[in-house]
């Protein structure tokens, strides 16, 4: 298979480097972690090493060494769509070379041969209690497939450690193809009246997503494509990326892993915020009867910090400027749909929330982020139901986890130990430092 042959050959030189890393330069400091960084989330604490994805805090996302607007023209086309396969995405970030077009296409048939869902995740879904959160169905589809790991299955009758990440990318391969069924379904089952629609054959990945959600505008397939392409990586250490990076570290295979990484991306504060957000806007449209007045906006905005709420969509634990996955997405509104309401709304909040934060000067980073935009595009196609959002990242970002822990498997990454001190401890060293 061609993901395997591409990492295959290229191992022996990743492994050699790490070795040497460790070997000869072990005891080189990088960082000295201070009490804030031990009391603060570990904030900035280099420790983690992935070649996938790096964040800048002043560029923001590279996939791969490419910034977002390299990547959407160098990744290849179905012709006549805007946006690239997601298939082209999902191997350049396996591999980490641009594929042709061939190549792309083998991974969407990769998929597609992988893509079939087994029956009893419906009937769980549909067992659940019709208030039940999407993001709880989507993790519980995730890991009920879990009976179907490779990894699991192979490392108990006795797999070499070398072999490892084939069978995390065969089980990754067969998750990340049921990815865009399982979230339609999920959609259409709690909010269309549980009519599922089909899958079809001829289409790519992303655009199999938008036909399965019901959305006929065709450029909301471009859409899906975008969307799943720009949340699927953001580096390590945020929650989602270190949850299934953490899992997977115990060996852990990779449906155990995905499932705790989508349980950290259902926190208000990491993906749910596209949700709260879009809830923020329509809050604002609901107060002012449509658009409001820049002033109103304002007030609006200053009401809710107020209230001791954060702006959702806004601040960023990395970031210090607008997020480019923000910026793509305003780009595409602008050229599709720039009169829509909710889209103009939240570009209104673009001019108005980032001098407000500012002045409040509690956020260290008082621009958006990518979930302050995404859910206006949405509800432009009508996807209005915005409890759902957060599993359309969640089947992006599968993509990127999934990559990490083939690789991580790969190179043989140890399992994660970080040690802690005791409060007392922690005042024995200020004392000594005083
Ligand atoms: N609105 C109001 N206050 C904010 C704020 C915002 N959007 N962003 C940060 N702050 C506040 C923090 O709550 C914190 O206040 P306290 O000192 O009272 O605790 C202070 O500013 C300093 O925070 P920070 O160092 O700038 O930010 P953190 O690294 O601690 O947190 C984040 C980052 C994203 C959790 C935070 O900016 C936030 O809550 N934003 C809103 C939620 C959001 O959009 N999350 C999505 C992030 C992207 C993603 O992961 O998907």
């Amino acid at each position: 298979m061609i993901l395997a042959d591409k990492i295959s050959a290229q191992l022996p030189s990743w492994r050699e480097r790490t070795k040497k890393l460790n070997k000869e330069f072990g005891e080189v400091v990088i960082d000295k972690v201070t009490i804030s960084q031990a009391l603060g989330g570990m904030r900035n604490i280099k420790s983690l090493v992935t070649d996938i994805s790096y964040v800048d805090p002043v560029e923001g996302i590279r996939f791969r060494g490419y910034t977002i607007p390299e990547l959407i023209n160098k990744l290849p086309k179905l012709r006549g769509a805007e946006m690239p396969y997601v298939g082209g995405l999902y191997y350049f970030l396996l591999v980490g070379e641009v594929p042709t077009r061939a190549q792309a296409v083998e991974v969407e048939n990769e998929w597609k041969k992988r893509s079939k869902v087994p029956a009893y995740i419906f009937k769980m879904l549909k067992s659940m209690p019709a208030e039940t959160h999407p993001m709880t169905l989507y993790s519980m589809a995730v890991l009920a497939l879990q009976t179907q790991s490779e990894f699991a299955r192979q490392y108990h009758e006795g797999l070499k450690k070398d072999d490892f990440w084939l069978a995390m990318l065969e089980d990754s391969l067969n998750l990340t193809a049921k990815l865009p069924e399982i979230g339609a379904y999920i959609y259409r089952m709690k909010y269309k009246g549980g009519k599922a629609i089909k899958p079809k054959k001829n289409l790519d990945w992303g655009a199999n997503f938008a036909h399965m959600m019901g959305v006929e505008d065709p450029t909301y397939a471009d859409l899906s494509r975008l969307y799943l392409i720009i949340h699927s990586d953001h580096e390590s250490g945020n929650v989602s990326a270190h949850a299934t990076h953490l899992v997977g570290s115990a060996l852990s295979d990779i449906y155990y892993a995905t499932s705790a990484g989508l349980n950290g991306l259902a926190g208000p504060l990491h993906g749910l915020a596209n949700q709260e957000c879009l809830g923020w806007l329509l809050d604002v449209y609901k107060k002012f009867n449509g658009v409001p007045s820049k002033d109103e906006l304002r007030q609006f905005a200053w009401d809710t910090l107020n209230s001791g709420q954060v702006i959702p969509g806004y601040g960023h634990a990395v970031l210090r400027k607008t997020d480019p996955r923000f910026t793509a997405q305003a780009e595409f509104g602008s050229k599709h749909f720039p009169n829509s309401d909710m889209f103009r709304l939240a570009m209104m909040v673009y001019e108005v929330v980032p001098p407000v934060l500012v002045e409040q000067g509690k956020a260290k980073d008082p621009w958006p982020n990518v979930d302050a935009i995404s859910g206006s595009l949405q509800y432009h196609y009508g996807v209005k139901e915005f409890d759902f959002y957060t599993v359309m990242f969640g089947i992006s970002r599968l993509l990127g986890v999934s990559a990490n822990a083939v690789w991580a498997r790969a190179l043989g990454q140890p399992i994660e130990r970080p040690k802690s001190l005791t409060t007392a401890m922690l005042e024995a060293e200020a004392a000594k430092a005083k």
